[in-house]
């Protein structure tokens, strides 16, 4: 017979049976709850859905900023046995229509930001907004358990990579056990004193993982934003709420760097972790000069729930991701399925226990993801004589110049090395002749004045000449995903205009 296991169980119940219902569990503008509280709440909404009629299995589809009653709707779904599925609060209507016909949920939670975008999508699925919501935290506590075990069906994260339609990454409740007690544990080393805010939000699995899992599985508290992230806001609420991890992306970390920060704007923060795309090696520099906090660099992927190859704290090779996380496993693989060799790039596949038990009614996309116990992240990586991996773009990201591969993290990074260069992107476009060359799309320093061909010969004097940039276009910031993810698919077609 298996274990019963129940990951709203695990992240909440064991602090009330230890006896610590009186620390604060999650804090920030959006109110405090100690652990006592949040599980009361999680118990009355836990009883509330389901005198709803929400069912075991069911789809709950979440609209809501972060903050208390985002983590009690998830909680509670997890533990009747329904399947809460976060999403995006960047989409419009119509996409988040999609998402409503795809998921076929039973209910959609809304905070009060969303009620109106959640009525546009004139779905006939019953919307529980803010009202209804404090309804069911005042409903009568239900302390019945759905008896699920780690194999059950948890929750669903839409991804759409950078480009293509969206799919559900089907979760199950023991992955949320392996991310704490791999990534959680052994990298962050994430302690019950610690504070956690994250600039990823929590619908989003980075978010998730920072400013719910984590810090609950520990009993350590969740600092919760609810307005969009913004650089001066964060770094407020960090000395507000005393944060010690600090949770962003590349983009994230360039734009505190371009904001007017104090230098000790982080103080109080032990470590930052970066992820989402990989952080150059020159914007590591900066950031922890400006700042004095270590970063570390990781990868991860929705549909692993969480970071499986990282650097560590204090073992820092900036511009690589570092090595695997404890309890994955990574390979390498040339096009024809053959591990590559030191130092030859590859595609890069992992395998590990938090890995989702595929895509929700997506046969196709499944399969050429999921390859048995292995999970093919379409990221190219070379492996270095010391073990460390380095990213060099989304497999389908590489440019071919001259018949030779060019990563574009290797132009971005010679670019990003110029004083005038706040970021750097590089995408592929035909020149007159028809021919794969790169372009740069540039976001300079305020008051920089470098022009387009002095970054060129920059870039011709540092990385071999074929692999300049044939054009750079300056822009304010570039367009990007739901989840801070840069839009290279955009910036290319700009690029072939
Ligand atoms: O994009 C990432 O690196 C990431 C990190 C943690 C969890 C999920 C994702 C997609």
């Amino acid at each position: 017979m298996t274990e019963p296991f129940n990951a709203s169980t695990y992240l909440l119940d064991r602090h009330l049976a230890t006896g610590d219902g009186d620390r604060v569990a999650l804090t920030g503008s959006a109110g405090t709850l100690t652990y006592a509280e949040l599980h009361d709440r999680t118990v009355r909404t836990a009883g509330g859905l389901r005198d709803a009629g929400l069912l075991p299995e069911q789809r709950l589809l979440m609209v809501m900023a972060d903050g208390p009653d985002f983590v009690t709707v998830f909680l509670a779904a997890l533990r009747i046995g329904a399947v809460p599925v976060p999403v995006s609060t960047m989409l419009r209507a119509d996409a988040l229509t999609e998402l409503l016909l795809d998921s076929r949920a039973a209910l959609v939670a809304v905070t009060a930001e969303f009620e109106q975008l959640a009525a546009a999508t004139g779905t006939e699925t019953p919307i529980a907004g803010p009202a209804r919501l404090a309804e069911l935290a005042a409903a009568d506590p239900s302390h019945t358990v759905y008896p699920t075990d780690a194999d059950s069906p948890a929750f669903w994260l839409y991804t759409s990579g950078t480009t293509g339609k969206p799919k559900a990454a089907m979760h199950r409740h023991g992955a949320i056990r392996v991310v704490c007690e791999t990534y959680g544990a052994q990298v962050l080393g994430i302690h019950r004193e610690d504070r956690c805010l994250s600039a990823a939000k929590a619908f989003f699995a980075y978010g998730l993982g920072n400013s719910i899992l984590f810090p609950l599985a520990v009993g350590a508290t969740a600092v919760l934003e609810p307005t969009p992230s913004k650089p001066d806001t964060l770094a407020e609420r960090a000395q507000q709420f005393g944060a010690t991890l600090f949770f962003a992306g590349p983009t994230f970390f360039a734009n505190m760097l371009r904001a007017d920060l104090a230098a000790d704007a982080l103080a109080g923060v032990r470590l930052a972790v970066s992820a989402g795309e990989p952080l150059p090696a020159e914007l590591y520099r900066r950031w922890t000069t400006r700042f004095g906090i270590d970063v570390i660099d990781g990868i991860g992927m929705t549909e692993m729930l969480h970071i499986f190859l990282s650097n560590r704290p204090g073992q820092v090779r900036p511009g690589t991701t570092g090595v695997a996380v404890p309890g994955y496993d990574l390979r390498i693989l040339d096009d024809d399925g053959h591990d590559t060799r030191t130092g030859v790039p590859g595609t890069l596949f992992v395998r590990g226990d938090s890995t989702a038990t595929g895509y929700w009614a997506r046969y196709a996309a499944s399969r050429q993801v999921f390859q048995g116990e292995w999970l093919r992240t379409g990221d190219t990586y070379v492996l270095d004589a010391a073990g460390y991996y380095t990213c060099l773009g989304r497999t389908n990201d590489m440019l071919k110049v001259s018949g030779i591969w060019v990563a574009p993290a290797e132009v971005e990074h010679r670019l990003l090395a110029h004083p005038a260069v706040a970021q750097a992107v590089v995408v592929g476009a035909h020149d007159s002749d028809g021919l794969e060359k790169p372009v740069a799309f540039v976001v300079p320093f305020p008051d920089a004045t470098a022009t387009e061909e002095e970054l060129i010969d920059f870039c011709r004097d540092g990385i071999e000449s074929f692999k300049r940039p044939r054009r750079v276009v300056f822009v304010d910031a570039y367009p990007t995903t739901a989840t801070g993810k840069v839009r290279r698919v955009e910036l290319r077609d700009t690029a072939r205009r």
